[in-house]
């Protein structure tokens, strides 16, 4: 097992610092969705899917165990995987253990330092020695650069959770393409995604009772408070969910109940809130079957089998490199 890389605290502070300042400009308020997760927002983003109403890792550990021998036989022994995004680590667990793939190398990408330590217990736990781990605290796309070619066993990419969904249109397109530009013809990517449903259900799973979604969306101004010195009252806010049917999203928002002045002093920002005004924090694009195939296959890829739930509510697609 690999130890983990030192975080580059300072830098990532740096670079929410600048996204900060640049995103909290826009007439439309925005913060990058990935700054969602630091250790409190990665523990509650996981205790999010253990809600009833957030079916998207339930649904997708449902295919992954039911899919796993397809999926395993592509990974013969010196086969890797490597997973965007592995939050706790319990999807691979699930998919690599199911499949029973011992000598696989697993190369773990995220951005949250705790996300990345629990994935390592997991594996450690499920699999023991059989799994070679190692991870890379980084963005996707700063660990797709980063990533070493290997021609000779095949590559699995797998982007799982419906991470897919928090990028826009243009953006999603240009990612699956730096996807395929890793990978050789004949490796694979392995991609979750969550499907259209009824408003009041996508409703709910974004703005939920218990209210631990709001915990997670507000949690990124208490990260400015002690990351940045920002100096936001959270009660002065409230969670808002919004399905823009038009763009097939759903859309998280930070509301000000109040006009106040807020400022974030690392990022050399004082700006004021009008009440009712908003911080877009993320969006959660939701797709049809075909929709998925139609981002991913131009970039270089075919689909090789796709399942959808019984109740239609999530998609595995494995596609292969062209
Ligand atoms: C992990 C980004 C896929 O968009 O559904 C859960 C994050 N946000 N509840 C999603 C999330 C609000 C989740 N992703």
């Amino acid at each position: 097992m690999q130890a983990i890389a030192v975080p580059t605290i300072v830098e990532d502070r740096h670079a929410f610092a600048q996204d900060a300042r640049r995103f909290l400009q826009f007439s439309q308020r925005r913060l990058p969705s990935r700054f969602l997760y630091d250790a409190l927002g990665s523990a509650l983003f996981d205790a999010i899917c253990h809600l009833p109403w957030y079916r998207v890792t339930r649904a997708e550990l449902r295919l992954l165990r039911r899919h796993a021998n397809t999926i395993g036989q592509l990974l013969h022994a010196g086969g890797r995987v490597v997973e965007l995004g592995c939050g706790n680590g319990e999807k691979l667990a699930t998919l690599l253990t199911q499949a029973n793939a011992r000598g696989v190398h697993a190369h773990l990408i995220d951005l949250s330092e705790a996300a990345l330590a629990q994935s390592v217990q997991t594996l450690a736990t499920v699999a023991g020695s059989a799994i070679r781990v190692t991870t890379d605290l980084a963005t996707y796309e700063d660990g797709l650069l980063a990533l070493p070619r290997e021609n000779a066993a095949p590559t699995l990419i797998a982007l799982l959770g419906s991470n897919i969904g928090n990028f826009d249109r243009p953006e999603a397109e240009a990612f699956v393409g730096l996807i395929r530009a890793t990978l050789y013809p004949g490796d694979y990517l392995l991609l979750g995604a969550d499907l259209v449903k009824p408003e009041r259900e996508l409703l709910l799973a974004y703005d939920d009772p218990l209210g631990l979604t709001a915990a997670f969306n507000k949690n990124i101004l208490l990260r400015m408070n002690t990351e940045l010195g920002a100096n936001f009252v959270i009660e002065r806010f409230t969670h808002r969910a919004v399905w823009n049917a038009e763009a097939s999203r759903v859309e998280m928002h930070i509301v000000s109940l109040v006009a106040q002045d807020v400022e974030v002093p690392a990022a050399t920002l004082r700006f004021r809130l009008n009440e009712g005004e908003t911080i877009w924090t993320e969006s959660s694009y939701k797709f049809e079957p075909l929709s998925i195939l139609q981002l991913v296959e131009p970039a270089g890829f075919v689909q090789r089998c796709q399942w959808i739930d019984a109740p239609g509510r999530f998609a595995l697609t494995l596609f292969e490199a062209v």
